[in-house]
This record gives C-alpha cells, sequence and structure tokens, in this order.
C-alpha cells in the first residue's frame, strides 16, 4: 500500500504545523469565522498560521480551522461513522499515542490540537489502571468543534490527518434517516469516510443482528447520497477486535457475514478497504492491533491504485529459442 504517493508538488510545501507548546493556550482567543466554510477562498500559509495558531492546545478545531490548515498543506480529512461507544475516539487517541513511540516509521510532527489528545491519552491511562472509564472530549450540542489534528511526518514528507469524531448520537440519526447526510459537512468534505463495526456489538448475541442491519442501513444512505464522492474513499473497519477474536461464538457469527458485508461495501466501492482493529485491546492480545494498517490507508492518496499484475506472457511457438530463456538459469 503507498504510503505518501502523491506527487512532490502536493506534499506540504510549508514546514510542519508549529511544535506544539503545552503553554501555547494562552494565545489571543479564537478568531470568529463562518462555521462550516470549507469553501472558503484559500488564504495564504500564513494567514493560515495566524488563524489556527491561536487554538493550540486543549480545543479541537472546527471545520473553518481545518480548511485554513489544509489550504497550505496536504492533508486528509477523516470521519468514523459509528455507532455510541463503537471505539471511535480509542481509535483517534491510539493514532496518535502510536505516533509518538520511538521507532516509528512514520513519526509524529506537530498537533494543534495536542491537549485535547494529551487529555484523551491520561484519560486512557486512567482507564488502563482501572481508576476510571476512559475520557472522552467533552461535547457541547452544536458545537463544531470536533476535528483532531495529527501531523506525521515520514521523512521530508508531511501529511495532515484531520480527524472528525462526531458523536455517536449523530450516526444513529444519520442511520435513522432522522438526518440528512448533506447536513454534516464533515462527511461530504471527507477524503476517508470510516464505517465502523462495533466488535463488541457483535459478542452480544442481543445486538449483534441489528448492529449489522445499522450499517447496511447507513450503507443505503450514502448510496442515496451518491457517497462517498469521487476523490474520497470508504472502508469497513471492525473495532474491538479482540473481542471477536477470542470468542469462538462471535468469531463464527463475524466470518459468516463478513464476506457479504464487504461486497455490500464495495458495491459502494470497488476499492473499499477492510480492517479489523484493536485499538484499546489489552496488552496481553497477542494479535497485531491492526492500527497501522488503518493508518497506512489514511495518510495513502484517494483513489491511488497499485500496478495491476503483470499477465504471464504466451511465449508463441515460433519464437526464436533465445526468448525462451529463462531470466535466471538454474544450474
Ligand atoms: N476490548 C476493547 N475495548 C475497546 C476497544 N476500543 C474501545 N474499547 C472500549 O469501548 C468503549 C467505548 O470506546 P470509545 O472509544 O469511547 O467509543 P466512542 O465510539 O468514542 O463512543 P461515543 O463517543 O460515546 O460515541 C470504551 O470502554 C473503550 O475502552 C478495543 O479495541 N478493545
Ligand atoms: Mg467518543
Amino acid at each position: 500500500m503507498p504510503r505518501y504517493s502523491e506527487t512532490r508538488d502536493e506534499r506540504l510545501q510549508g514546514g510542519p504545523p508549529p511544535q506544539v507548546q503545552a503553554d501555547a493556550q494562552q494565545g489571543a482567543a479564537p478568531p470568529q469565522v463562518e462555521a462550516n466554510a470549507w469553501q472558503d477562498a484559500a488564504p495564504s500559509q500564513a494567514e493560515a498560521d495566524e488563524a489556527v495558531t491561536p487554538l493550540l492546545g486543549s480545543e479541537l478545531l472546527n471545520p473553518a480551522d481545518a480548511s485554513r490548515l489544509l489550504s497550505g498543506s496536504p492533508g486528509r480529512v477523516v470521519v468514523w461513522l459509528g455507532e455510541r461507544d463503537s471505539g471511535k475516539t480509542t481509535l483517534t487517541a491510539r493514532l496518535y499515542e502510536r505516533q509518538r513511540l520511538p521507532g516509528q516509521d512514520v513519526g509524529f510532527a506537530g498537533s494543534w490540537t495536542l491537549l485535547a489528545f494529551e487529555a484523551l491519552a491520561y484519560g486512557r491511562r486512567l482507564a488502563a489502571s482501572g481508576a476510571q472509564s476512559p475520557a472522552d472530549h467533552p461535547t457541547r450540542e452544536g458545537d463544531e468543534r470536533q476535528i483532531y489534528h495529527l501531523a506525521l511526518a515520514d521523512g521530508a514528507d508531511r501529511m495532515n490527518l484531520l480527524i472528525a469524531d462526531l458523536p455517536g448520537e449523530q450516526f444513529r440519526a444519520l442511520a435513522d434517516n432522522q438526518l440528512p447526510l448533506s447536513s454534516i459537512p464533515l462527511v461530504r468534505r471527507a477524503d476517508k469516510l470510516v464505517l465502523i463495526v462495533d466488535g463488541g456489538c457483535l459478542r452480544d448475541p442481543a445486538r449483534r443482528a441489528s448492529a449489522l442491519t445499522r450499517t447496511r442501513q447507513l450503507l443505503e444512505r450514502l448510496a442515496s447520497d451518491s457517497l462517498p464522492h469521487p476523490g474520497s474513499e470508504l472502508a469497513l473497519v471492525v473495532t474491538k477486535w479482540d473481542l471477536v477474536a477470542e470468542d469462538p461464538d462471535t468469531l463464527a457469527y463475524w466470518l459468516a457475514r463478513e464476506h457479504q458485508l464487504a461486497d455490500d461495501v464495495r458495491e459502494l466501492q470497488a476499492s473499499a478497504e477492510h480492517v479489523r482493529v484493536a485499538a484499546g485491546a489489552p496488552a496481553s492480545f497477542p494479535q497485531d492491533d491492526g492500527v497501522g494498517a488503518l493508518r497506512s490507508w489514511l495518510v495513502a492518496t484517494p483513489g491511488a491504485v497499485s500496478d495491476p499484475p503483470v499477465d504471464p506472457v504466451d511465449w508463441p511457438d515460433d519464437a526464436p529459442e533465445r526468448m525462451r530463456m529463462p531470466w535466471r538459469r538454474t544450474t
């Protein structure tokens, strides 16, 4: 899978996002910007930095901030689409935590929502020690600050991930047709739409069927709204894979349905990705947590295709003998 496969021109021209300092949140109040301003005329990088930098810290970004950030740097807008408690925030937190570990092939290059990430990571550590349940970023009714920012570096190449953590209630309203998809600018703007199936629900015989039904309902909603739009990509992600993998009954239930659901997703987009992730699994879970595979897909250029396999050559019967020689002699 390509990592950062866009052309050189598309790569980040400016430097990395400002390396966020914990005390940087004492800047001026954020500028008053029109909400959902994805289509705004692109400001210069300097204007973008000036407009967004004061938000450093605990606040998440709103679509207008994210739009400014993307005006000067390549990036991907990522939207998790999943029920309440399906593991969306854990995915976000784990992507951040993993990048901060030494020895990663893709490094951490800054964040404009650093303190929000740190608060999540701290909550997760407390939860792991049994002190409390995992913290989520507090969301207020009508608040559009739902976007985490994570800049990644692969050598000289940089990439911004803008990760929208929509509340689970919004997903339910979408699937139930109470809320038009078009009413959520982030969904329209997404480069990467991630359809989440909650492995925890699959583990529960009373909830597993309805979890799959909801996923299919959302697929229908996406199809009827002509989403994903050209240039954006779709993935089916099963979260809490540890809960599925460890229980033979759950695993059998899922394996019997996985292909059909993946086919349904691929009817919407033939190249849709399918990943199993255990972002919040206990350390004792022996399998790969899938976060690396998910991250590779998130940063890959939408629509990037790998070269098709080369067809085997049928040499004509009358081909000269030399041309038939194998490339490598076996002795
Ligand atoms: N075993 C296991 N538990 C997980 C995993 N991922 C998340 N969880 C747990 O699932 C619960 C919900 O996770 P969240 O990440 O808060 O879910 P969410 O989708 O953000 O929830 P809302 O914001 O309320 O919609 C938490 O108790 C997590 O610890 C996982 O991979 N394995
Ligand atoms: Mg959450």
